[in-house]
């Protein structure tokens, strides 16, 4: 019943996790460990509730996860997910109408909460969990048809929303079945940042560096941008999962903004306001205004014809 209202709702994929706790808790623990988070200090400090979805939401026993298909291909500077309206804004509002329609079927009482990438929730392994698809060796959740450009969001409940499945063994998520052989992503990363697959060292991540990091580059980080103002979409570009038409997720692929491409000219001339008015209600209010400006101004000076 929730798996199929969310799917009236123009999701690529949507299934229910019924249980407790992240297997993948000691992986993320060990790679916060090793410092792969860099200056993402926020992924340290809510380490601890990850460990347990209750500690989300209290009494949960269910996930209902989904998967939209982000609009737009083609190359660019700006990373695909992050073109046309800000994704957690387009997820939460369709997740909300879902939950409307489960409220009046279920007792009242009964708890929701909706979350897109905004509370400490390990959501890949969630969604893998949840039967909507597998983890590459480039660590994206993978949804077969629709490939790795979707984004995920969750409806946690307190009310068990299916029967409970084992959780999966991890030895076989990380033989990479669906893979094979292939090693694309690995071998295109621009700056070699996977540590052994499906994890990396986001310090090395040009989506990190262009998105997360603050204050000036290091030279390496300078030559390694190539003209990217915000995200990086090679190890999702290369892969054969990926159809080569984009999956409409539902927004009008004509008038998306931000676009493809932005003009790091105009972009590094923008102030604090400007910024505001041009990217608030876009995923790219993420890199704030210092930051796209650096991107920009390093753009200008080292690629000014853009990512190759
Ligand atoms: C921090 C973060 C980043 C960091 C670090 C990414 C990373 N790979 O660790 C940076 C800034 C680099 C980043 C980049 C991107 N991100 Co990001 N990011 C996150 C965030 C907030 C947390 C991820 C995290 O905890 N990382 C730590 C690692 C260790 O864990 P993980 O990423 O969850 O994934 C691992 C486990 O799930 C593991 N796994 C799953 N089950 C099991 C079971 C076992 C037993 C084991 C051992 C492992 C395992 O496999 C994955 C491999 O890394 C999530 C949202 C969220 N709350 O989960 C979004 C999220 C992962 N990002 C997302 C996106 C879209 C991106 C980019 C594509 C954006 C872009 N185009 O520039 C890139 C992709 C880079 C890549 N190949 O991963 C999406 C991914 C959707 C998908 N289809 O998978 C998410 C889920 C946001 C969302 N709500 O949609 N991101
Ligand atoms: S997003 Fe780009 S830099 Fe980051 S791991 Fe993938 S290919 Fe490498
Ligand atoms: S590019 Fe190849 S190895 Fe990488 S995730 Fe896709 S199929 Fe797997």
């Amino acid at each position: 019943m929730a798996i199929s209202a969310a799917m009236a709702h123009g999701f690529a994929a949507a299934g229910v996790l019924v249980g407790r706790n992240p297997v993948s808790w000691t992986s993320f623990r060990e790679w916060l460990d090793d410092g792969s988070h860099g200056e993402m200090e926020w992924l340290e400090r809510d380490s601890e509730p990850r460990r347990d979805f209750a500690q989300i939401l209290p009494y949960c026993t269910s996930i209902l996860s989904v998967a939209y298909a982000v609009p737009g291909g083609g190359a660019g500077n700006v990373a695909r997910y992050a073109r046309g309206d800000d994704y957690h804004r387009v997820v939460r509002s369709r997740l909300k109408e879902v939950v409307q329609e489960l409220r009046s079927r279920f007792p009242s009482g009964t708890h929701f909460r909706v979350c897109v990438d905004t509370a400490p929730l390990l959501e890949r392994e969630v969604a893998l969990r949840a039967g909507l698809g597998f983890i590459g060796k480039n660590g994206m959740l993978i949804v077969p048809g629709a490939g790795s450009h979707v984004v995920l969001g969750e409806l946690l409940t307190d009310v068990p929303l299916g029967t409970p499945v084992a959780a999966p063994d991890p030895s076989a998520i990380l033989r990479f079945e669906r893979c094979g052989e292939c090693r694309a992503c690995l071998d295109s990363c621009p700056t070699g940042a996977f540590l052994a697959p499906p994890f990396l060292d986001a310090r090395k991540c040009l989506s990190y560096l262009t998105i997360e990091k603050r204050g000036p580059f290091e030279k390496w980080e300078r030559d390694a941008l190539d003209g990217r103002l915000f995200g990086c979409d090679v190890c999702q570009d290369v892969c054969p999962w990926n159809p080569p038409a984009p999956v409409s997720g539902g927004t009008d692929g004509d008038h998306l903004f931000p676009p493809a491409w932005l003009d790091p000219a105009k972009v590094a001339e923008l102030d604090a306001a400007a910024f505001r008015r041009t990217f608030f209600r876009t995923a790219v209010w993420r890199a704030t205004s210092s930051g796209l400006a650096r991107n920009a101004r390093e753009a200008l000076e080292t690629s000014p014809g853009g990512p190759r």
